[in-house]
């Protein structure tokens, strides 16, 4: 496994202690004066292991996991028509997607009929192993680093998107695993993203590459590149404005940003990561449709899914676009975001 892949997943294991305190907020600011003694190590606690990963996935996928409804779903006393008919609403209601859900549909009864299954419970973990299997043809690590330079990671999406958010979640995650990071300012289009990436960046000790608002964001990608070059940087994270997938000159820009941080740096962009904000649900497949055409994205990262019913709709990206997700967001915090790890989701999201 390549080695910032593995970085990441012992950062997850470690859990960093009290900041998975942190990555647990969304449930605990309600209840925080109740997380007290025990109970708040208990929460510490979950940052380990295989079971603190699944722990982590179910907090930030709770409000979907509910919407789903599936425990109601199964909670019959017996497979029948009426079972899968509820299963089908259920999924397309959750943002699975039409295509994905007729094919499990399919997929499941056939097995249901082969097997002889009559338990719901027993349906529902063959439905935990068809979804898993569905979204595992895919690696969710990240490109690996070149051999020589800085692994370089070009960041796109619609505005406000979580963009820049996600950029100093990776930065903060990178910098725990000891590898030195720059981003660069490559959003000079909005009034005030220059300093927004900033205070991102000394918040997770990363260095910053800026150039003048109004500029022209491919240069200041080349000069992040040629810097980062220069001080041997293991790592640049490159913030872009967000932009309609419907604008052409816009997405045209992307394309040329694209092409000059080849030119600064050959076989960069190792990654672009399409940052789709969560709670658009099927829009989000548009915008990554039309993204990926003309960026050649090669990851997703889904964010804001603690605030939203409509996880669901990681499944659909990977599934009806055989884009893999990468990483999912869960809060708006620095620790907030999570490697992505299929049959964990898959089990946080059917329970
Ligand atoms: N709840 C929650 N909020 C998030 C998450 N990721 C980002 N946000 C919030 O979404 C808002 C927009 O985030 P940005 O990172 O500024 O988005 P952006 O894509 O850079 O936006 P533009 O630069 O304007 O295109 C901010 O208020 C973030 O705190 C997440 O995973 N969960
Ligand atoms: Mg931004």
């Amino acid at each position: 496994m390549d080695y910032l892949v593995f970085g990441l997943a012992i950062a997850v294991a470690l859990g960093f202690g009290v900041g998975m305190y942190f990555a647990l907020r969304p449930e605990s600011v309600e209840d925080d004066e109740a997380i007290q003694g025990d109970e708040q190590a208990a929460i510490v606690d979950h940052g380990s292991g295989r079971s603190g990963v699944l722990e982590r996935f179910k907090a930030g996928l709770a409000r979907t996991s509910q919407a789903l409804g599936l425990a109601a779903v199964f909670g019959g006393g017996r497979v029948d028509d009426a079972l899968f008919e509820a299963l089908e609403e259920a999924l397309i209601t959750g943002d699975v997607g039409v295509r994905t859900t007729s094919a499990l549909l399919a997929e499941l009864k056939e097995r249901a009929r082969g097997q002889d299954i009559q338990d719901p419970a027993a349906l529902k973990a063959e439905l935990v192993t068809l979804l898993s299997q569905r979204i595992s043809r895919f690696d969710s690590a990240l490109n690996p680093a070149p051999a020589q330079g800085p692994l370089v990671i070009l960041v796109v999406g619609v505005n406000g998107a979580g963009k820049t958010t996600t950029i100093g979640k990776l930065a903060h995650s990178f910098r725990q695993q000891g590898r030195s990071v720059l981003v660069a300012a490559g959003d000079t289009f909005r009034a005030g993203a220059i300093e927004q990436l900033a205070i991102w960046a000394e918040r997770s000790g990363a260095e910053i590459v800026r150039g003048e608002e109004g500029g022209d964001p491919a240069a200041v990608m080349f000069n992040a590149l040629k810097a980062a070059q220069a001080k041997g940087c293991d790592v640049v994270l490159c913030d872009t404005a967000g932009r309609l997938q419907a604008k052409k000159p816009l997405m045209e820009e992307l394309g040329k940003v694209t092409r000059v941080i080849g030119k600064a740096c050959p076989g960069a962009p190792h990654e672009v990561l399409l940052v789709l904000d969560g709670t658009m649900g099927q829009n989000a497949i548009s915008q990554a449709r039309t993204f990926g055409e003309v960026t050649g994205v090669t990851g997703v990262a889904l964010t804001k899914l603690d605030g939203t019913a409509r996880g669901g709709v990681v499944i659909a990206i990977m599934d009806e676009l055989s884009m893999p997700v990468k990483f999912i967001g869960v809060g708006e915090g620095i620790e907030d975001l999570r490697p992505f790890d299929g049959q964990a989701f898959v089990e946080a999201l059917i329970g």
